[in-house]
């Protein structure tokens, strides 16, 4: 893990304390963000960060540090972790007081926290090339998917009911609807029309997803942005997801009912191959 950003200050772990009373901790109370790091180079931090502070408005959020701050303290940690491959896990919460559900008042001083560290982690490529499972489950969460918010308990719930079927997601739906993955974007082939979630309240807006509509509109892929059903998704040309950590990963498998031909499928193929074009290109033009 390294070094652990708190406020404007990098830190050893063993010098990081956060108060028992944080409205992190307590309510959940809180925004965060993942981003990618390819051969030490963030990967759309701008969109990433600009994501933070947009979710932490949607909250009455007050992050009292500029984006430009963040953006050199992450780059300054990156680099002093000296991480090749990996991620950034960001978070900012309400900060420390009493406990009481609403927010602390502004004569208390209360000061939000942010706080981040990095990982290594190194690409699912075996994961990526072979495909995965998925099962499908109830989306039981809150109608604001679209703010990266700390309360992830539904979500952790799905993912775990996946692992415990020995699959790698859990496509969630709402009546039948699907709206996206516990940790990712959703999407489905169709007569070669890539179909997803609008991007409304109920899915997070994935900086990943935004990268693929993009390469889509770029490549004459067909990007269609409407609801789709579980029968839709059983009977999908292909089926894959998104995120950060993710990429492009391909779907097999969905309840145990083979997708496809059980391979992964062209359109899934191409769009890694753009979105490894992409990542080469930015880190190469950040150089
Ligand atoms: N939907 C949900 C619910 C997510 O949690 C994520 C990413 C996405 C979609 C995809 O968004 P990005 O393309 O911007 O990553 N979740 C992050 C997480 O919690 N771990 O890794 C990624």
């Amino acid at each position: 893990m390294g070094k652990i950003i708190l406020g404007d200050q990098i830190l050893g772990r063993p010098d990081v304390h956060i108060d028992l009373e944080d409205r992190g901790y307590q309510f959940g109370d809180g925004v965060y963000e993942v981003i990618r790091v390819y051969g030490g180079k963030l990967f759309t931090m701008k969109e990433h960060i600009a994501r933070l502070f947009a979710s932490a408005k949607k909250i009455k959020l007050d992050i009292s540090m500029a984006p430009e701050q963040i953006q050199k303290l992450v780059e300054d940690l990156v680099k002093e972790n000296e991480v090749d491959f990996g991620s950034v896990y960001m978070q900012v919460t309400r900060g420390a007081a009493p406990r009481t559900h609403m927010f602390p008042k502004p004569a208390s001083n209360t000061k939000a926290v942010f706080t981040a560290y990095t990982n290594e982690v190194p690409k699912p490529a075996s994961q990526l090339e072979n495909g995965v499972e998925a099962i499908t489950a109830e989306d039981i969460r809150w109608l604001r998917c679209d703010i990266k918010s700390l309360n992830l308990l539904p979500n952790v719930l799905a993912k775990q009911e996946a692992a415990d079927a020995g699959c790698f997601e859990a496509i969630l739906h709402r009546s039948g609807i699907v709206t996206e993955g516990s940790s990712s974007n959703a999407y489905i082939v169709k007569n070669g029309e890539v179909i997803t979630h609008p991007a409304d309240h109920l899915i997070l807006n994935g900086i990943t997803r935004q990268v693929l509509v993009k390469l889509c509109k770029e490549n004459g892929i067909p990007f269609v942005e409407k609801e789709f059903e579980l029968k839709d998704l059983q009977n999908a040309d292909e089926v894959f997801i998104t995120s950060t950590t993710s990429e492009v990963m391909p779907v097999i498998k969905v309840d145990g009912k083979t997708v496809g031909d059980g391979t992964p499928g062209k359109i899934t193929r191409k769009l890694q191959e753009l979105f490894e074009a992409k990542i080469n290109q930015e880190i190469m033009a950040n150089f």
